[in-house]
């Protein structure tokens, strides 16, 4: 080895070692007293109670949001930077809302105290208070992630609806989550829309046999059909839950409706009838702590983490020029 690749190795080593982590350890109440006598996680909390006083279906777009960046290599706000050929153009991403959201806290932070607060942890600040406005009762977060600075559509590798539950637990898996953890996620389903066309094939051709899927209540396939013709110009929305009292609600009613058939996505109706989901269905249609069980699941989807060196973005929109 000569004396300039001895150096070179050295210093790597020297490096390797004053470097920061690329993954910071979480804790709850990390911006405690990083930002003066400022609340960070209050200021958060004001600007989402107050989109959601008039907007609630904020609550579907941050969830989806939260699933969509940290299922991708780590909650570091990928998702939320612009481009060409970034996360958001991918097809999955096609209707992720909420980036105005995250915009508008991320400008109350930046006001108060400019580069201390990570996008990353607003997204998962954000959903948490979001859920708990939705009654979905409130856990305590862990903060302290870095933003990334790469953002692929072609990193993009969310499960789809069509999935079967043992594809999507594969999915999952490879993101060290149980199928509990995956049947218990899901649950976000309890809240937001879906497009006619990623479930239209059930209510007139499922799996080219010209039939709907045999697997949703007829009644439900008649009230649906006006609403998502077959011939639809314009691709109209349906709630995930179709239980109407509780369609903006974080609750376990998605769970009954799966069990009464009344699923929306081919991926939600199976969870209820595979073999490797339907007894948790069963109990999570029944239980009375789905709020707490949500709570853990969703803490967990926030620890997965990036290992690629991160900053404290100045506009979640953009990596910082210099840094
Ligand atoms: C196998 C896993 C999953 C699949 C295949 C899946 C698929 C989908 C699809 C196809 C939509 C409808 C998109 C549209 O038509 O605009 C959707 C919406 C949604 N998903 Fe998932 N999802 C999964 C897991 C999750 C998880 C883990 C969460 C959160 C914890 C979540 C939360 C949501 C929410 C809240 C909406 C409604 C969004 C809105 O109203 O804007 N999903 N999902
Ligand atoms: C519908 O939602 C209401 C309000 O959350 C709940 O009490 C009820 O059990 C749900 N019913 C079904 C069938 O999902
Ligand atoms: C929930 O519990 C009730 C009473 O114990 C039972 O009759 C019902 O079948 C259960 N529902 C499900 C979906 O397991
Ligand atoms: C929820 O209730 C079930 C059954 O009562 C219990 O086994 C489980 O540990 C509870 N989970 C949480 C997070 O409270
Ligand atoms: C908001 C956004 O960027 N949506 C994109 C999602 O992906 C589709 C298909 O790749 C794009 O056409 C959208 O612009």
């Amino acid at each position: 080895m000569s004396t300039g690749s001895r150096l070179a190795l050295a210093l790597a080593l020297v490096l390797s070692t004053i470097a920061p982590p690329c993954s910071a350890a979480l804790r709850a109440g990390f911006y405690k007293g990083k930002c003066g006598l400022v609340d960070v996680e209050s200021v958060v909390a004001t600007i989402v109670a107050s989109r959601f006083s008039k907007d609630p279906s904020i609550v579907a777009a941050l969830l989806r949001l939260q699933f969509h960046d940290c299922f991708v290599n780590g909650c570091d706000a990928s998702i939320l930077l612009d481009g060409s050929s970034s996360e958001k153009t991918a097809g999955p991403n096609l209707s992720v809302r909420g980036y105005d959201l995250i915009d508008a806290a991320k400008a109350a932070v930046e006001a108060i105290c400019p580069r201390v607060v990570s996008c990353a942890d607003i997204i998962v600040m954000a959903t948490r208070d979001a859920v708990a406005l939705a009654k979905g009762g409130r856990y305590s977060v862990q903060t302290g992630r870095l933003d990334g600075k790469i953002s692929l559509a072609q990193n993009v590798n969310l499960p789809g609806p069509s999935m079967t539950v043992s594809q999507a637990a594969s999915a999952f898996a490879r993101k060290g989550f149980t199928i509990s953890d995956m049947v218990i996620l899901l649950g976000g389903h309890t809240v937001g829309i879906t497009h006619c066309s990623l479930f239209q094939d059930r209510l007139y051709n499922f799996n080219g046999l010209g039939k709907p899927d045999p697997t949703m209540d007829p009644k439900l396939v008649a009230a649906l059909r006006p609403r998502c013709p077959q011939t639809a110009t314009i691709d109209n929305t349906v709630n995930l839950d179709q239980n109407s009292s509780s369609a903006l609600v974080v609750d376990n009613s998605f769970y009954k409706q799966i069990v009464a058939r009344r699923g929306i996505l081919q991926i939600d109706q199976e969870l209820a009838l595979d073999r490797l989901s339907k007894s948790l269905v069963a109990t999570l249609a029944n239980a009375t702590n789905f709020s707490a069980r949500f709570g853990l699941a969703m803490v967990k989807l926030g620890a997965l983490q990036s290992r690629l060196p991160g900053e404290i973005r100045s506009s979640c929109r953009a990596i910082n020029k210099r840094s």
